[in-house]
């Protein structure tokens, strides 16, 4: 890659256009509450909590001091046949935190991770039960699980999937729920859809609820760009799982932690699942750490399936990391002291009005709104589909404000403590951007 800034070649970065950023790099190099610090000395207002993970906003003392402390106390231990306290704590507060009877915790160090070892503890569930015939993991189209193998094979975005080879055996999908033409423009939950979970029956016809293990979607759609579950069905998911004992895994890593309001869309919207996976908010970002709740009882059958020695063979060097743990403890009494998880409940109305105020803008063909998460659909430019989007995420950023970009949608969802000032600030920029863009 001739002509290429050195300095910045061998950082392959993720998810990146490699050539053209490194041509035209943007940093951060600093944040503090709403903001970052851009390297050419600007402030940015973050749309996006990072990447929907720095839910209480940058660099809170709290979080920080906690971490150096814990550094400065207990830099690592090892959690495989050993343990220090601080995952054991978090734990236990996690649990509490969780919908009814999804007390039993297991740490990861990061979101793909944590579905990983969702898959794999349904898996390990199913044989405990002794219906080790039940191998299939049902997933979604348009899903977005992380990257690891088990997450890209139920995932259902074709481009992170389609270089990977053919992905873990006997996986299946359900359709995606996105609907245009009945649903544009919906204020929350839309209305039409729920029928779309009739698929996972069908998928039992097809292959024998006997062969199923587990289903894993997200409550909330996030990354392939803010799908709302439509009224009615993710009770219906949950009421054909029941009927067919199949495991149902409610992916949370960007809707736990008050995205949606409360700490899970699980409590918010009152289906419970019996496995959640976590991340992001987890530790407000500040140190990677996942975590995957399960329901006590399948834990149980899982350790009472082993007459002694180690019980399910998985985990991490980090799982329950020092600093990882104290960065979840100081996050988690954040979010209590400050009451972030009742923000989205409170800024509702406000924040969905304000992201409507742009039905009519130039290109918006749709604008969907949950908890404080907005997506806002563009008419794909004729030939270059995704360009629109992109230019838009430029413009936002070279006029300080940052939003997220994925296909042609623009995905917001602030730090939690977020100002109406501000969101003001964001849907207006927005629109301003929008009317300059072809
Ligand atoms: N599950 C869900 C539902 C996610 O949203 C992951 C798993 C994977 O987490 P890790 O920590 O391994 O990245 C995610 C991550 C975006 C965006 O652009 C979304 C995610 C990550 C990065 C960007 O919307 N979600
Ligand atoms: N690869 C090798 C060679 C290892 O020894 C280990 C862990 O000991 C791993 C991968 C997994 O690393 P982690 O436990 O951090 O996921």
């Amino acid at each position: 890659m001739r002509g290429e800034n050195d300095q910045l070649a061998a950082f392959w970065m993720p998810f990146t256009a490699n050539r053209a950023y490194k041509a035209h790099p943007r940093q951060l190099v600093s944040a503090s509450g709403m903001h970052y610090q851009s390297g050419d000395g600007r402030e940015i207002l973050d749309g996006t909590s990072g990447l929907w993970c720095s839910n209480a906003g940058h660099c809170r003392p709290e979080i920080t001091e906690a971490i150096a402390k814990a550094a400065a106390t207990l830099d690592f231990a090892p959690t495989f046949q050993l343990g220090h306290p601080l995952p054991f704590e978090l734990a236990q507060r996690l649990a509490a935190l969780m919908p009814d009877g999804l007390d039993r915790i297991f740490f990861t160090n990061s979101g793909s991770e944590s579905v990983d070892t969702a898959l794999k503890i349904a898996l390990n569930i199913q044989r405990a039960k002794g219906r080790g015939t039940r191998t299939r993991l049902i997933g979604r189209e348009r899903g977005y699980h992380g990257t690891g193998f088990g997450g890209i094979s139920v995932g259902g975005l074709v481009n992170n999937r389609r270089a990977f080879g053919s992905g873990l055996p006997g996986v299946d999908h359900l359709r995606h729920t996105h609907d245009i033409e009945r649903n544009a423009f919906t204020r929350g939950f839309p209305q039409h859809g729920s029928e779309l979970a009739d698929d996972l029956q069908r998928l039992v016809d097809l292959h024998g609820a006997d062969t199923i293990a587990a289903v894993i979607v997200e409550p909330m759609a996030g990354s392939t760009g803010v799908l709302v579950p439509p009224v009615g069905y993710l009770q219906r998911l949950r009421e054909i799982c029941d009927k067919h004992g199949i495991i149902l895994i409610f992916d949370e890593v960007i809707t736990a932690f008050g995205r949606v309001g409360g700490a899970t869309a699980a409590g918010q919207w009152g289906v419970t699942p019996d496995i959640i996976t976590m991340a992001k908010g987890l530790t407000n970002a500040a140190v990677p750490m996942g975590a995957v709740a399960v329901k006590r009882e399948l834990h149980d059958a899982v350790i009472d399936s082993v007459p002694g020695g180690i019980e399910l063979f998985h985990g991490y060097t980090y799982s329950g990391h020092p600093l990882a743990s104290a960065a979840g403890l100081a996050t988690l009494d954040l979010y209590a002291r400050d009451g972030l998880f009742d923000r989205a409940s409170e800024l509702d109305s406000y924040w969905e009005d304000a992201a409507h105020s742009l039905k009519g803008a130039c290109h918006v063909i749709d604008i969907r709104t949950i908890g404080l998460v907005a997506g806002i659909e563009l008419e794909p430019r004729p030939g270059a589909p995704t360009a629109r989007a992109m230019e838009l995420f430029h413009a936002c950023f070279d006029n300080g404000l940052l939003v997220r970009a994925t296909g042609d949608i623009i995905a917001l969802s602030p730090p939690l403590i977020v100002e109406k000032s501000q969101v003001d600030e964001m849907f207006g920029k927005i629109g301003e951007l929008l009317s300059g863009i072809d």
